[in-house]
């Protein structure tokens, strides 16, 4: 039967399959400091001496603002684990992971497992690359196959090609528009169509990198002639090979998109499926513009943003600050003059780095209009509660820097002719291999690297109080806040934990204490955004046993059972009859696990029955029972 690209990479490294899930081979892993601390005192508990993939990558992008010890201190702590353990270091000031990973490491065809929810980027290059947890990618660098539950696959086909000042993000909010932030859920997109060779390396890497907004497990291009250009470019062509669907490849769903119809389109807050048309915002007033991120930071982005700004200022009203995406990307801007031009049109120039996007610096004034060329659009994630946060392209993100309001930037005229050289500038000193043969190698640890809090095995009867009800879509910003006063503490759980749900019900933490045992209940897509394990380990922490939620987003639904929590599915009946304060009995988990019954809940108050499922594939219902992933793998491995 012919193959999709996804079902060719997937047979490649299925190691085994069950009625649900493949168990796939993972080649390379990547981890951002946010999250790596974490991975990697998780891949010290499992305790292996050195890494078993191809090629494991960790990155210092998300906390680099240093407003303490504590990020400096988990720097020190990567770069000797990662010195220590066989893996590549990359340090602070080199870049995104994405970008860098694109750049420098990326492979047509490979599997790439990253502990950050963006890791989809490398699928512009034809990558099979997933998001997960912490502890996922830790078990990956031991050596163990990741599960993905059978996905669905869409073949979105792209017809024809962009019209000037019309860019690969209109391409990807254009589908956010149609199939919203839980559109993806269980689905991984692939790219097909003569439009695909249309489109740069760069512009392919912004439309799988917001893919994660989809909720998708993952999207991919092909590898064609335009990938070999780009990894030769990066001296790297013996990377390339071609790789495509098979002729009369069968989807499980197919959408067209005619490129040439799209047009300049903005997410507004707080959600990155608000989508509209420019038009519809045309003239409205913005206070700040912020270019970069993981999304748009590529050299083709900004050296579109440069031409734009040459002789131009940002109007006076505007807050212009740009990130390029790698130091590869701010080297080649300052030696072909472009950075020149962004410089004295007044932008302010920020480190190679995630900083605004995260929260990290640059929070908007009060009721701020801003626009960003970044992927989520949360309220609160930029540090300013009551700001409108709005994503755009590059192309719309100048023009209103320039006008000081919403502008369509076909108004700007022809739009600049970009010249993107044949070779990139390489320099990877900023790249640590490991110690060879792995030692000797003192880990360095800050007094804010904590160790990991664990679960007990699970017990077959637990009373919870229900702390919080939700609506649709939360997002893990709202769970565990980012920003530059809690980020720092990714590597403490007690003291982050302090700050669960704290932008939407800031006595969570000593509500959840009180309580002892306490459940969360929510509606549609709950967990939707980051890959961040602190989601389910901090609320572990508060005695959180249990999310009672419609449906869960992929990642954090995994997290919480890594971290043996609970993902209990209810109808519309259950959450409309559960209120917060109650309390309720969850009972037979034991035997709903082996599958031999189902699971029992019932309201204490009422007395009354709710109707719930448990809806687990054997190897997930093992880790719950065992009391999490490291549990279930320290039992595999025999550590
Ligand atoms: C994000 O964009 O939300 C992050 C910060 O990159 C996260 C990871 C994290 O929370 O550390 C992600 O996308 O997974
Ligand atoms: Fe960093 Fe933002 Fe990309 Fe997350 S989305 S990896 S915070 S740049």
């Amino acid at each position: 039967m012919p193959k999709s690209l996804t079902q060719k990479i997937i047979d490649a490294h299925n190691l085994q399959e069950t009625q649900n899930e493949y168990a796939l081979r993972i080649d390379q892993t990547l981890t951002q400091d946010a999250t790596g601390t974490m991975a990697y005192l998780e891949f010290e508990a499992i305790g292996l001496e050195r890494v078993k993939t191809e090629l494991s990558l960790s990155y210092v992008d998300h906390n680099t603002l240093q407003t303490g010890f504590e990020n400096a201190d988990d720097h020190r702590f990567l770069q000797d684990i990662a010195r220590k353990y066989g893996i590549y270091f990359s340090r602070p000031g080199n870049g995104i992971c994405h970008q860098v990973h694109l750049e420098r490491f990326g492979v047509p065809g490979k599997t790439l497992l990253g502990s950050d929810s963006h890791t989809p980027t490398g699928g512009g290059i034809g990558m099979l690359a997933i998001g997960a947890g912490g502890l996922d990618v830790a078990s990956a660098m031991a050596g163990m196959p990741f599960s993905i539950a059978k996905p669905k696959v869409v073949n979105i086909v792209l017809r024809s090609a962009l019209k000037p000042w019309v860019s690969a993000k209109d391409v990807i909010l254009e589908v956010l528009r149609r199939l919203s932030v839980k559109g993806g859920v269980g689905k991984i997109i692939e790219y097909s169509g003569e439009g695909v060779k249309t489109l740069s390396i760069p512009e392919r890497a912004t439309i799988t990198n917001m893919g994660a907004e989809l909720g998708a497990t993952t999207s991919i291009f092909p590898s064609d002639e335009v990938t070999r250009a780009f990894l030769s470019a990066q001296g790297r062509i013996e990377a390339w090979q071609e790789l495509g669907p098979d002729k009369g490849a069968l989807y499980d769903e197919t959408i067209g998109i005619d490129l040439s119809l799209l047009e300049p389109l903005v997410a507004c807050p707080h959600s990155p499926d608000n989508v509209v048309g420019i038009a519809e915002l045309a003239g409205t007033k913005v206070d700040q513009v912020l270019i970069g991120s993981c999304t748009n930071s590529s050299l083709k982005d900004l050296l579109m943003v440069a031409s734009v700004l040459k002789g131009r200022k940002a109007h006076p009203d505007i807050s212009l600050a740009i990130a390029p995406g790698s130091k590869q990307v701010l080297e080649m801007l300052a030696g072909s003059g472009a950075l020149n031009n962004m410089i004295a049109s007044g932008a302010r120039i920020l480190e190679s780095a995630c900083g605004p996007c995260i929260g990290m610096g640059q929070s908007p004034s009060s009721n701020a209009v801003s626009i960003r060329t970044f992927n989520r659009n949360f309220k609160g994630r930029s540090g300013t509660a009551s700001a409108g946060i709005h994503l755009t392209s590059p192309e719309v993100a100048v023009a209103c820097a320039l006008t000081g309001k919403f502008s369509d930037p076909r108004d700007l005229g022809d739009y600049p002719r970009i010249d993107i050289p044949e070779k990139f500038q390489v320099d990877d000193s900023m790249i640590l291999p490991p110690a060879e043969n792995g030692g000797p190698v003192e880990i360095r640890r800050g007094p804010n690297i904590k160790p990991l809090p664990l679960r007990e095995p699970m017990q077959d009867m637990i009373e919870v109080e229900v702390l919080l009800k939700l609506e649709d879509n939360i997002t893990t910003d709202d769970i565990m806040p980012a920003g530059s006063k809690i980020l720092p503490l990714r590597s403490n759980i007690e003291a982050i934990s302090q700050f669960v749900f704290s932008g939407i019900y800031p006595d969570f933490a000593s509500l959840a204490k009180d309580a002892g045992s306490g459940c969360i209940i929510a509606r549609e897509n709950y967990g939707q955004g980051s890959s961040r394990e602190h989601a389910a380990l901090a609320p572990m922490y508060l005695g959180v046993k249990a999310v009672l939620a419609r449906s869960f987003a992929r990642i954090h639904r995994s997290n919480l059972i890594n971290f043996g929590i609970l993902p209990i599915i209810i109808d519309e009946d259950t959450y409309t009859s559960l209120k917060p304060a109650e309390n309720i009995r969850i009972s037979n988990i034991l035997s709903a696990l082996r599958g031999e019954s189902s699971l029992e809940v019932i309201s204490l108050g009422t007395g009354k029955k709710l109707t719930c499922e448990i809806n687990l594939s054997q190897r997930e219902a093992v880790i719950l029972k065992t009391g999490g992933l490291l549990n279930f793998i320290k039992s595999k491995i025999g550590n």
